[in-house]
């Protein structure tokens, strides 16, 4: 029997129990075996997280260091996370089923998005303005925002902590992030770290629970002035309502459809490559994946038959093992949604080419939230396949004859977050780029992420963005200062001259 790991939350600088002593379990998607426990926040517990937090940044030991001091203190976690990277990667493996060659990879990588942002902690200026009023000198400062309420979801749980925690730290806030109730172990695995480092009480506070009421009272909590979320679009929805209660601004950063556009001159091996990553890697649970494959005439088939060869070889197995190249999905309600929807497509008149199924004859896989690797032909957009997002090992691939039609095919989308172009013309790539709406557009390359690049998108996969120098300025707040500097008292403004 699996020895269970009972997590605690870590408040104030102290790992706790939630007030109530309540706990729910995590299941590891790989074998549907309850392997952790986490604490379910309760009202007191976030409460209790923010002041922690709003102390830490208006009147604690963390608002008397210099920037350059909370630089230093971002660069040891850098250090502490790059050291510890496999752990923290194999807990997040576990508790998700994602590939532990892309949690501990990924994790490793994180650390770079904390030293950038150590990096940055002493280069946020503000200005002085050349005012149009006589004997006035004014300037403005940028000062943290104030409390950050971070929501991170389960598909990429170090990285999307580090893209908020980076940022706000360096900016002078401090943090209350809440995971995921699907596979809450990775953050609480992270407190330690975030203890060992030595951050003073209340700069990055960790907790669990369930959207309601921990993810609800956290992000409209009198005393949050940000709030930074990822997850789905549905949950964005009361997220943004409950932020009228304190008016704390939002980031969003939901799904996507993103389409992937593969031109007749395309190199047919790196398109494949594009398309395999974009659909397989993180078994397809990753809001930039390129689900909608949208292929030229001449290379269709080829194409078809190339993508349908490597699915088919793709290894399925232990998130956990060196070999495997595809893991399971995190949760039930995944994977009943992709064999849902794969059905429903092939009804409508898609043609599945492989897939569209748990896979056969291997008792090792049975117990956890297996999909094959699935590659669907799809005649237009109507079919749900090429509307919804999955999150799942789903390719849906479209065929085109022109550029207009590829473009016009690529923006027929709620969403609008990634893209993908395979062409070897350059011309080509810088005009379908402008054309295509999205955030972010990768040309015969995908999935490509630095903390350097801004990362987000519009539309149903919401605003904001994360990464990047301009990423810090939503973290703070402009204060404009007005110093009179003439000789004179300020004249009664009563007194008409
Ligand atoms: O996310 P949820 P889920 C998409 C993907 C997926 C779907 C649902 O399509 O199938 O969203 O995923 C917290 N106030 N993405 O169920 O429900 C909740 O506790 C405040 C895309 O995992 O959006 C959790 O911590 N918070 C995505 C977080 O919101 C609330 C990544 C996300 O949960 C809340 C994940 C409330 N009222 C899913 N209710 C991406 N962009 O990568 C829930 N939460």
């Amino acid at each position: 029997m699996t020895e269970i790991t009972n997590y605690q939350l870590y408040i104030n600088g102290e790992f706790c129990d939630a007030s109530d002593g309540g706990r729910f379990d995590s299941v590891n998607p790989s074998t549907g075996e309850v392997w952790a426990t986490a604490p379910a926040a309760t009202e007191e517990d976030v409460d209790r997280a923010v002041n922690a937090a709003h102390h830490a940044i208006f009147e604690g030991e963390w608002s008397k260091l210099t920037p350059t001091q909370r630089g230093h203190l971002l660069h040891k976690l850098a250090d502490r996370v790059a050291e510890v990277a496999h752990n923290l990667g194999s807990i997040e493996t576990t508790d998700s089923g994602k590939l532990a060659a892309e949690t501990r990879g990924q994790t490793a990588y994180v650390s770079d998005y904390y030293r950038f942002y150590a990096g940055m902690a002493d280069k946020i200026q503000g200005e002085v303005l050349p005012i149009d009023k006589p004997d006035m000198h004014v300037f403005t400062k940028r000062e943290p925002i104030g409390v950050v309420a971070a929501i991170v979801p389960w598909n990429a749980e170090m990285f999307l902590t580090a893209t908020k925690v980076g940022p706000a730290l360096a900016a002078g806030c401090a943090v209350v992030i809440k995971a995921s109730e699907i596979a809450p172990a990775p953050i609480l695995e992270f407190a330690k770290v975030v203890d060992e480092v030595g951050f003073p009480p209340g700069v990055i506070n960790l907790i669990t629970g369930f959207g309601e009421p921990c993810g609800r009272i956290l992000t409209s909590h009198p005393k949050v002035s940000k709030v930074a979320f990822t997850g789905g679009a549905d949950t964005a929805r009361h997220v943004v309502a409950n932020t009228a209660n304190n008016f704390a601004p939002v980031s969003l950063e939901l799904g996507g459809k993103s389409p992937l556009l593969v031109f007749d001159d395309a190199d047919l091996e790196g398109a494949v490559n594009g398309a395999i990553a974009g659909n397989f890697g993180a078994s397809g649970q990753s809001c930039v994946a390129g689900s909608r494959v949208i292929v030229q005439s001449g290379l269709y088939d080829q194409f078809i038959e190339m993508v349908t060869e490597r699915a088919q070889q793709i290894r399925i197995g232990d998130p956990l093992a060196d070999d495997t190249q595809m893991g399971p999905l995190a949760t039930q309600v995944q994977l009943d949604r992709c064999i849902r929807v794969v059905a429903e497509s092939a009804e409508q008149g898609a043609t599945i080419h492989t897939g569209g199924k748990r896979p056969e004859g291997r008792d090792d896989l049975e117990a956890g939230w297996y999909f094959e690797p699935t590659v669907i032909g799809c005649p237009d957009q109507t079919i749900t396949s090429t509307r919804v997002e999955l999150f799942g090992p789903v390719m849906s691939v479209l065929k085109f004859d022109t550029e207009e039609e590829a473009i016009a095919l690529a923006n027929d989308t709620e969403f609008g977050l990634g893209a993908g172009i395979f062409t070897s013309n350059v011309a080509r790539a810088h005009r379908v780029s402008d054309a295509i709406h999205s955030g972010i557009v990768w040309v015969n390359t995908y999935r490509a992420i630095s903390p350097i690049a801004p990362f987000g998108g519009f539309g149903q996969s919401g605003y904001g963005r994360e990464a990047g120098v301009d990423a810090i300025r939503d973290f703070t707040r402009t204060k404009t200062v007005w110093i009179n500097t003439s000789s004179e008292p300020m004249a009664n403004p009563f007194v008409i001259r």
